[in-house]
């Protein structure tokens, strides 16, 4: 099986949200107690965001909840940090704890925020994890030689590339290594950055990353394909060479930011299905489903076993 995108979609619009939104896009997923659940960006009349829980029985049908179930100002001393609005929600589970690494947007810019939870009811916000300008952060879901590692996006004087770090506590970072840069004249010219959280798989740690090339007028966002090694996770071992989602469609092609597919939410099912959640021109929110072995099977090898 290859990539199919839902005929159904989008699965939410605004519509979809018991209360005044612009829109609902960018949803971290996790399937929770046997229910699918999606932390979903909503962005509030006002022009800033925050997190609504959608859930459903099949990964398909969510309902959304009827109030926020975290938003900017539930942040208290980190509340600076997040003035502008939280941002692209992605959800790790590291032994039985929910981890949250999402964008807190304000006059600093764009860095990286970690919350915790054990039932999407009270979450515990640990604050910033990055500097700024820095997003598209996800955890790694256990411990690799002893440490916790994170992927994010730094952008350092108009680069953008994903770099890998490791802590010993999720609070203190260092060893940064860069990962991947943005490949001159292809889909992913501009910029890149990790979307998914990285999953276990026995030929290396699966993640979806973004890739972004610049027009004049415009840009398009594409999504592709990453194999890290397992013991190493510094090291590439595979990388699709081209994008496995692309806007295609109208919902896709048409809204707030035009020509954009982004997901930072997957869930993988015991039998190897993959359900990607992704949004359509940062407007709605869409699914596409694969499976492992057809994800692992575009990751062209780049490294010698
Ligand atoms: C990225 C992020 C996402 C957004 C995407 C496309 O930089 O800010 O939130 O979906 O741009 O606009």
């Amino acid at each position: 099986m290859e990539i199919v995108k839902y005929t159904e979609n989008p699965i939410l619009t605004k519509e979809s949200v018991p209360f005044k939104v612009n829109s609902i896009f960018n949803p971290g997923a996790v399937k929770f107690n046997n229910e699918y659940l999606l932390l979903c960006r909503v962005e509030l009349p006002i022009g800033r965001s925050a997190f609504a829980l959608a859930k459903s029985n099949d990964g398909l049908k969510y309902v959304v909840e009827n109030s926020l179930c975290l938003s900017p100002e539930d942040h208290k001393e980190y509340s600076e940090y997040v003035e502008w609005g939280i941002e692209d929600p992605r959800i790790t589970k590291i032994e039985d704890v929910y981890y949250i690494t999402y964008t807190g947007y304000s006059r600093f810019l764009p860095l990286v925020m970690l919350a915790k939870t054990k039932d999407f009811i009270k979450f515990d916000i640990l604050g910033p994890i990055t500097e700024p300008s820095n997003k598209d952060a996800a955890l790694f879901p256990e411990k690799i030689n002893n440490l916790y590692w994170k992927v994010d996006r730094p952008s350092a004087e108009g680069l953008k590339d994903i770099w890998i770090n490791c802590s010993p506590d999720l609070i203190h970072w260092g060893q940064y290594k860069h990962l991947l840069a943005p490949a001159l004249g292809t889909w992913e010219a501009n910029k890149i950055g990790g979307s998914t959280q990285p999953i276990k798989t026995d030929k290396g740690w699966l993640m979806l990353y973004h890739g972004v090339r610049g027009f004049e007028i415009s840009s398009i966002y594409k999504i592709g394909v990453l194999l890290l090694d397992l013991e190493k996770p510094w090291i590439i071992k595979g990388k699709s060479k081209e994008p496995i989602l692309s806007p295609d469609h109208l919902y896709e092609r048409v809204g707030d930011v035009g020509n954009v597919v982004f997901t930072n939410g997957w869930i993988v099912e015991d039998d190897g299905k993959v359900l990607i959640y992704y949004s359509g021109a940062d407007s709605n929110i869409s699914v596409a489903t694969t499976t492992i072995k057809y994800l692992l099977s575009v990751c062209q090898k780049m490294v010698e076993d």
